[in-house]
């Protein structure tokens, strides 16, 4: 800029103001989110925490974090913290579905407004939460369902499936159940014969089906894992077992991670319906609509696909989490 006597005057004469005025009277305040966390109990909510601290920082962002450790009581205990905090927009990932009005009846008196990421609440009172984004979890438990009636299309049966099944009481492990059920009960071939909480952790899976391995053995025909991760501890049991996965058992599991994808590279997967943890993007739009006073629809969908093996290797350099 060429300085001439006209800026000059100006520059001097805001220089002097600024130097009356507060530093935050003149920089812009960053609207403050509180993220409530559910834990880090799989590789899907690695990825997503990720996706929200990349996402905050990139959209200027002020990020208040906290990591739950799939206890609901944290998880409350952090929103009331947000609140006392006063931030401008609350974020969470409820761990589980019910026992939350308490609380947001809280933020709604405080006037902070609530955003619900990846998983719901159930309430009655909608006015609770501005909008709720992420995926259709009945209808990924449909696409595993839909999957096995086509792979087993000729089999009389009958096919024994066990269950490895989400953290009690939350939204995918409900919705994914319900979904598969309700496609695999049009055929009567198809048995659950065992079905149990692995609460989402490679640990907790592995542990599981032992048990499940030890109680049925050979008369397991497949198992369907609610997340990737309790199908990658699974499998190690299977294979401690002196069994083959993805050819002794049939393996369908939900999220499609890069661990997922390894699996079925090396023949140990059959397959993973996709679930997207990258849902960093779509909350930090959302917290800056409301800032500005646009409305939000109540809910917000993630779009997803489902990856047989026979696509994995091909599909594997896309996958970005
Ligand atoms: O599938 C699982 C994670 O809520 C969709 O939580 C999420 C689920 C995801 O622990 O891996």
């Amino acid at each position: 800029m060429k300085l001439n006597r006209r800026t000059l005057n100006i520059a001097l004469a805001s220089a002097t103001l600024s130097s009356l005025l507060p530093a935050t009277a003149f920089a812009q305040k960053k609207p403050v989110l509180g993220f409530a966390q559910v834990g880090a109990e799989s590789e899907w909510r690695t990825a997503n925490t990720e996706s929200i601290k990349s996402a905050a920082k990139e959209a200027g962002i002020e990020l208040k974090f906290s990591d739950a450790q799939q206890k609901q009581e944290n998880q409350i205990k952090a929103i009331r913290s947000y609140i006392a905090q006063k931030v401008d927009v609350i974020a969470f990932s409820p761990v589980v579905e019910s026992g939350w009005d308490t609380v947001l009846l809280e933020a709604k008196a405080a006037k902070i407004p609530v955003v619900l990421t990846d998983r719901s609440v159930n309430t009655k009172d909608d006015s609770l939460y501005v909008t709720f984004m992420g995926s259709d979890f009945v209808e990924e438990g449909r696409k595993a369902g839909r999957w096995l009636v086509e792979k087993e299309k000729g089999n009389a049966g009958p096919i024994n499936i066990v269950e490895l099944q989400g953290t009690v009481g939350s939204a995918p492990a409900i919705d994914r159940k319900k979904g598969f059920e309700e496609i695999i009960k049009a055929d009567p071939k198809f048995k659950i014969i065992r079905s149990q909480t692995g609460d989402f952790t490679r640990a907790k899976g592995k542990e599981v089906m032992e048990a499940f391995l030890k109680a049925e053995g050979k008369k397991i025909n497949v198992l369907y894992a609610h997340n990737d991760d309790m199908a990658i501890g699974a499998i190690q049991a299977i294979e401690e077992a002196g069994m083959k996965p993805a050819q002794d058992i049939i393996i369908i599991s939900i999220d499609a991670v890069k661990g997922a994808f390894e699996a079925m590279m090396a023949g140990k997967l059959n397959v993973s319906v996709e679930c997207s943890p990258l849902l960093g993007p779509q909350l930090m739009a959302a917290v800056a609509d409301i800032k500005a006073g646009k409305p939000l629809p109540k809910r917000i969908l993630t779009k997803e696909g489902i990856f047989p093996m026979e696509v994995a290797k091909a599909e594997f350099p896309n996958r970005k989490y």
